[in-house]
């Protein structure tokens, strides 16, 4: 078995596979796609030209888009964790899944790419229709979560693998703040998983990365 993951330890999508990879004790051989590496990041475009990352590459087999990867590992390499469960807990899982990505990830990222953009090259527009939309997904996410230690029940899932990342960088671009206790709370538990925590270190050296500051909150 040769798992190569070509990955980046600030990329917010790469801590979604690391996450369940770490927490399976999965081994895999990371490709980090940092400038600092040189060629990685040719690879990973000769085996997915589209250059998103992160890609899994299994025996050859590449694969590529988070929710996929993960699903590939249950699949071929499954280890103690189900990331996605059967049945209705299972369609809950990846409709969170999709929330987190869509509605958390998606609606931070214009507010990212405004301040990375080069003078006069932003979109200010953009960022703030972004900012207005992910304080509406906190809300639902604030009045929808569940009394449970994790999204669906008590097991950690696909769809805390999809909430650790986009929370925790979210709450960089727009604090979820007191008003929003339960959100809050269930951050910090994400945070506080070990797999979690190990994506978080692996970061620590690249956070000069992030445009709009790391708070020393984290
Ligand atoms: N829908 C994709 C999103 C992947 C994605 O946007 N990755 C970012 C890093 S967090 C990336 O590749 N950025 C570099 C680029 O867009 O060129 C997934 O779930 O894998």
């Amino acid at each position: 078995m040769s798992l190569q993951l070509f990955a980046h330890p600030f990329s917010s999508y790469c801590w979604k596979v690391q996450i369940p990879l770490d927490a399976d004790g999965t081994p895999y051989t990371y490709r980090n796609v940092d400038p600092s590496e040189p060629g990685v990041a040719d690879e990973l475009k000769r085996y997915w030209p589209i250059g998103k990352f992160p890609v899994l590459v299994d025996d050859g087999q590449v694969i590529a888009e988070t929710s996929c990867i993960i699903e590939h590992l249950q699949a071929h390499h499954p280890g103690p964790n189900i990331w996605i469960p059967e049945g209705e807990q299972g369609r809950r899982v990846r409709f969170l899944d999709r929330f987190f990505d869509l509605h958390i990830q998606g609606n931070m990222q214009p507010s990212v790419n405004h301040a990375l953009r080069p003078e006069g090259c932003g979109d200010l527009y953009g960022a703030e229709q972004g900012l207005k939309a992910l304080r509406t997904a906190y809300d639902w996410l604030e009045a929808n979560l569940p009394d449970s230690e994790w999204a669906v029940g008590d097991t950690f899932t696909l769809a805390d693998c999809a909430a650790a990342p986009a929370l925790f960088y979210a709450d960089w671009v727009d604090e979820i703040g007191t008003s929003r206790p339960r959100l809050k709370a269930y951050r910090a538990r994400l945070l506080a998983h070990p797999a979690v925590t190990k994506s978080i270190e692996g970061a620590r050296p690249y956070r000069a990365y992030f445009p709009l500051g790391a708070p020393d909150r984290d």
